[in-house]
């Protein structure tokens, strides 16, 4: 099947319906048209959208691919930015990969992490009485994901630097001056990190991505940090997540009750329940480098493809009353799933799936144990709802707690 022979989404060009209906865009034009992909334009540009294993599996683990252009540019240089290995492919990106996967996954740097923000944030909690959970989780992120790097107080007690590091995913779907205000903030921060990089300590975290070698060198300056933000970035932006699962804590209590006796193993898939049915990474981009023939699809050179993953997430023959939130499904990121894809599929240390996975559900749970067992809280009347059209989205309150105290 070539790409003419899809079904047409009959929309001149899309782009005005791909803001205003966000995260329903794909999977809902797939669902009007009885198919896993259609074609339309976006931004000018012909591309194929597909929801599904199917497009999963061609994103994450077909030759012949690239993200390079796949992303409009103030996405790409917000979340990943140029240089950076989202942008490589093959052996190269195999290379660069690999030193996410040994800090990220084959290190204890989940583990650490953890224990770090549950102290950093319990003590804000019980300090400041009330809070917005999306706001102080991810500010409290922020400091803890900087120390772990190894910045000094400089860095870590900058409130204006943490709060740019929870813009640049916040702002990534925006258009408007809140984007660019986003863009020049990321600018300042990479100089403000590059001014620090003297200063770090010995065997230090962001020192061992600036040794990483590539063809027999240390990797540029101005790579390192791009790639000290994609670790520092992404930590800042699981305070969505926490977020998300505070909101299903504030609309079923018992979950309360639940997790405050719970082994870690009954919490971890409550979090790979939130991971799964909360609205947060809604597609991701490629672009075919040589023509593809991919699981009866014929793809010429040059064919833009987004890979629809909210929508997989939700889809009913993957995951039966996908609204119903059921962390019995014991869903888990260390099962490869091409439907199971929050943060991307495939095998992580070869495609581009994200390797923050253990990292998130670590601080998901450290979050749940903070606000199940160590502290007594007050849910005062607010808006939980979460509106599709803003990518990314969250509960819109922010999950508002209120007196909040520790557990006697
Ligand atoms: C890649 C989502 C957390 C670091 C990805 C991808 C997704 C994703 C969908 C694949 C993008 C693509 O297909 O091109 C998320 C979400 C997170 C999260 C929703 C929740 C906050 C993290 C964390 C880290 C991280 C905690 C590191 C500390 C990365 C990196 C990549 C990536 C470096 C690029 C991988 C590559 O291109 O090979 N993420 N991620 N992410 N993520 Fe995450
Ligand atoms: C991170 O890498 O910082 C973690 C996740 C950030 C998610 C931001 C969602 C971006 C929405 C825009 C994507 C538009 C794709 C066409």
């Amino acid at each position: 099947m070539t790409p003419e022979t899809l079904p047409r989404d009959p929309t001149l060009d899309a782009t005005l319906a791909l803001r205003k209906e966000g995260y329903r865009f794909i999977p809902d034009r797939c669902a009007r048209l009885e198919t896993d992909a259609f074609r339309t334009r976006l931004m000018g540009r012909d591309v194929i959208c597909m929801t599904g294993p199917r497009g999963v599996r061609l994103l994450y683990g077909a030759e012949g691919m690239t993200r390079q252009g796949a992303l409009p540019p103030k996405v790409l240089r917000l979340l990943q930015d140029k240089g950076s290995v989202q942008q490589m492919e093959g052996a190269a990106h195999q290379h660069r990969k690999s030193l996410f996967v040994r800090l990220l996954v084959e290190e204890d740097a989940a583990d650490m992490l953890a224990r770090a923000f549950a102290t950093t944030w319990t003590r804000q909690l019980v300090e400041s009485g009330d809070t917005r959970v999306l706001n102080s989780a991810s500010d409290a992120l922020a400091k803890v994901a900087c120390e772990w790097a190894g910045f000094g107080p400089d860095v870590c007690e900058d409130a204006r630097l943490r709060d740019t590091l929870y813009q640049m995913s916040a702002r990534a779907g925006s258009v408007g001056p809140g984007v660019v205000a986003a863009l020049f903030r990321r600018r300042g921060v990479e100089r403000q990190l590059a001014r620090a990089l003297d200063d770090l300590p010995e065997g230090c975290l962001a020192r061992r991505v600036m040794a990483f070698r590539e063809n027999g060198q240390a990797i540029p300056t101005e790579v390192a940090i791009v790639e000290i933000l994609n670790l520092l970035r992404p930590i800042v932006a699981v305070g969505r997540y926490i977020a998300f699962a505070a909101r299903v804590l504030a609309l079923e209590p018992d979950w309360r009750r639940t997790l405050a006796t719970a082994d870690t193993a009954q919490i971890d898939y409550f979090c790979e329940e939130v991971r799964r049915s909360s609205p947060f990474f809604p597609m991701t981009g490629g672009i075919t480098t040589q023509p593809v023939s991919h699981e009866g699809l014929d793809l010429p050179e040059g064919q833009w493809v987004l890979a629809d993953l909210w929508g997989t997430l939700q889809s009913e023959q993957a995951f039966s009353t996908p609204d119903v939130f059921r962390p019995d499904r014991a869903l888990s990121w260390r099962t490869a799933s091409p439907s199971f894809v929050p943060q991307g599929g495939g095998d992580v240390a070869t495609t581009h799936r994200c390797p923050g996975e253990r990292v998130t559900v670590a601080l998901m749970i450290a979050a749940m144990q903070v606000l199940c067992s160590a502290l007594r809280w007050d849910l005062p009347p607010q808006d939980l709802g979460i509106s599709l059209n803003d990518m990314p989205t969250a509960p819109a309150s922010g999950v508002l707690l209120t007196n909040i105290r520790a557990a006697a």
